[in-house]
């Protein structure tokens, strides 16, 4: 959501937030370099300072995005993209809540900065939570919410005279509120016997650290000034001709043509098309196969766009290529298909957590995930507990690793947290992430919380009117939210297409019982079904485990607990996957970082892997199950055999 002026934040501080409606305008195509198009990234080292005056809002006071940030006070070099939390060896700003600036100076293009029909957008990628930036000292954008990217169009003020230099300032403040995604509260300790003058702390109701900071990638980039604002493209099957429909958004100017070519991997066309809406047959289609569904999974077409427009400075073209996989997704009572054939999600829940960068994005971490999750056998994920990098999704796509995209509705406990406040503000969220994620073939559904209190009673209406709204701007996926309230109680359940359960047998009650687990997760299962006959998900079930604890009989935190644990689950998963339960996700993919407390030995330890991404026992179990399930669906083989190198048990 882009804002008003700066004004009103820094006469409210740091600590308050407002949520309007704002209307979403314009697209959020993934920024690609193209014949009309250049990228520039601004990744690296930023001018960095913390506001560590007592309301937070010195920064603002002393207007410090007027000038070079150096000029008024010392700064740190911070590295972007990165959470600013664990770079540095001070333990006040591992744990800061407020105001932090990021500024840096560059020189652009002799040509971006004279050509006028050339358009030079500046794109955050994620600024966690409230971002507010300025260009050369002038106010640009405003942006609520740490997950997902905003824009500016700067080109004005680049061109408007010689220009050495361009100067970007952008605040970022991490305080959450009652109405924030995900939500937080600000608790001030008064009691002077105890705690400082002034001594607040963040309360937050979910498990992984608030982290801060840029965390994706900033850069720019240029369009001309007539230009493809966004691509819409939904796809389906008519026996064996996949058909495309698009639609396409143009910016700029009314007099244009637009032409469209789908081409195959091969690069040759394999249908036309023309106008700003239409419907690409293409005959003996491939199509989009998940991971081990298929000899040839993730088939991706390159949707190529040609704008070509007439303009008071001349004729202008504009380019952009979108992938695009031709799937269709649906659901049965029992069964969630793709391509008409039933999925199931064998998979892992993520998170976007790591050593020293927190939350920022890393190449070398993503690349080393997906070998992991593709060695594990795992065919999904679910983006837990918010929407991930845009970069994640395109490998998925690829890759044919299928994701449940969540939103940041995470922690949504206090009837608050119900309010129409925030009820709007979640509706824009979804608009956005739609908006970013919609044409991504390896999103088969969204989801939009994570364990809220869907029993209290504006539950109910919160989830009918999300849902709805989320089905009126994509109708083509399926919607969930994913519960932990009893299958009795819970109000937002009639809504959702898939239910998706998260329960911890023998982990946060009946320690150490796992002779428990398979009574009481079937009776879960049949108990949610017998109200609903919809597919569900296991969508979380776990132990900590401490790599290297070994305990024989198996105790808690131990490597044998976790897999004594995982194994309770498969037995009942195994019965209960003949029936009417579409997907199981290990929480988690790995270890991470949360709150500090007595419950929780330096982070989560759920992790199947460690924080560093090495194997515990429960990895090389999950492995065997995930290659073991692939084997029993027979469209995978080839994809089996080439993964079997060398590892006689998984030899078909
Ligand atoms: C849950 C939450 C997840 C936690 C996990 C745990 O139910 O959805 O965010 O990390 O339990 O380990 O407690």
């Amino acid at each position: 959501m882009l804002r008003g002026p700066a004004g009103a934040w820094a006469v409210l501080g740091p600590l308050l937030w407002g949520c309007g409606l704002a209307l979403l305008q314009g697209g959020m195509l993934y920024p690609r370099e193209s014949r009309s198009r250049e990228r520039k990234e601004l990744d690296g080292l930023w001018s960095f300072r913390a506001d560590f005056s007592d309301n937070r809002r010195q920064g603002f006071e002393q207007q410090w995005y007027r000038a070079p940030l150096r000029e008024s006070g010392p700064t740190l070099d911070m590295p972007v993209p990165s959470s600013f939390n664990d770079v540095g060896q001070d333990g006040q700003l591992r744990s800061f809540v407020g105001w932090v600036w990021y500024e840096r100076e560059i020189t652009l293009p002799q040509r971006w900065t004279e050509d006028l029909g050339m358009r030079v957008v500046l794109r955050i990628g994620s600024a966690h939570y409230y971002a507010i930036v300025w260009v050369n000292g002038v106010h640009v954008a405003e942006h609520e919410g740490g997950h997902l990217p905003f824009e500016a169009d700067i080109s004005k003020l680049v061109q408007s005279g010689p220009l050495s230099s361009c100067r970007i300032t952008i605040a970022i403040n991490n305080t959450l509120s009652p109405h924030t995604l995900p939500p937080g509260t600000i608790l001030y300790k008064t009691d002077p016997s105890m705690y400082p003058k002034g001594y607040f702390v963040q309360n937050i109701k979910f498990d992984f650290f608030n982290y801060a900071g840029l965390h994706r990638t900033v850069l720019l980039y240029t369009t001309p000034t007539t230009y493809i604002d966004d691509i819409t493209v939904t796809t389906d099957m008519d026996q064996d001709i996949g058909l495309v429909n698009y639609q396409i958004v143009v910016q700029g100017s009314d007099h244009f043509q637009l032409d469209v070519g789908l081409l195959d991997e091969e690069g040759k066309v394999v249908a036309k098309g023309a106008g700003a809406q239409g419907q690409l047959q293409v005959p003996n289609a491939h199509l989009w196969w998940p991971y081990l569904m298929h000899e040839h999974p993730a088939y991706l077409y390159s949707l190529e766009v040609k704008l070509t427009a007439q303009t008071a400075v001349g004729p202008v073209s504009d380019f952009y290529t979108l992938p695009v996989g031709i799937r269709t997704v649906a659901i049965t009572e029992r069964q969630f298909l793709i391509n008409g054939k039933p999925f199931y999600f064998q998979g892992v829940n993520k998170h976007e957590d790591a050593d020293i960068r927190g939350k920022g994005f890393d190449w070398p971490l993503l690349v080393k995930d997906f070998n992991l999750l593709r060695w594990l056998g795992a065919n999904a994920f679910r983006t837990s507990h918010y929407p991930y990098a845009e970069e994640v999704l395109q490998l998925c796509d690829r890759y044919g690793i299928v994701v449940i995209d969540e939103s940041p509705g995470v922690g949504i406990k206090s009837a608050e947290s119900f309010s129409n406040v925030s009820l709007q503000h979640h509706l824009e969220v979804m608009e956005e992430m739609i908006r970013r994620d919609k044409n991504h073939p390896a999103v088969v559904m969204w989801s939009l919380a994570n364990e809220p209190a869907s029993f209290l009673k504006p539950a109910g209406y919160y989830f009918k009117t999300l849902i709805a709204h989320t089905k009126a701007l994509d109708p083509s996926r399926p919607v969930t939210f994913v519960t932990n309230t009893n299958y009795e109680a819970d109000l937002g359940a009639p809504y959702v297409d898939v239910i998706c359960v998260n329960s911890y047998y023998s982990w946060y009650h009946d320690y150490g019982h796992m002779e428990v687990i398979q009574l009481q997760l079937a009776t879960q299962f049949e108990n949610w079904h017998k109200i609903y006959q919809k597919p569900m998900i296991q969508s979380e079930y776990g132990a900590d485990t401490i790599a290297g604890f070994h305990e024989d009989p198996p105790l808690m935190f131990s490597e044998e607990y976790q897999k004594g644990l995982l194994e309770q689950y498969h037995a009942v998963l195994d019965q209960k996957r003949k029936e009417y339960v579409v997907g199981e996700l290990i929480w988690n993919f790995a270890d991470f970082m949360t709150n500090e407390s007595p419950f929780r030995m330096i982070g989560n330890r759920k992790g199947i892997f460690t924080r560093q991404r090495q194997p515990k026992s429960a990895a090389f179990l999950l492995r065997e199950r995930y290659w073991r399930l692939a084997n029993e669906t027979r469209y995978h083989q080839s994809a089996v055999k080439s993964q079997c190198v060398g590892n006689s048990l998984f030899t078909v």
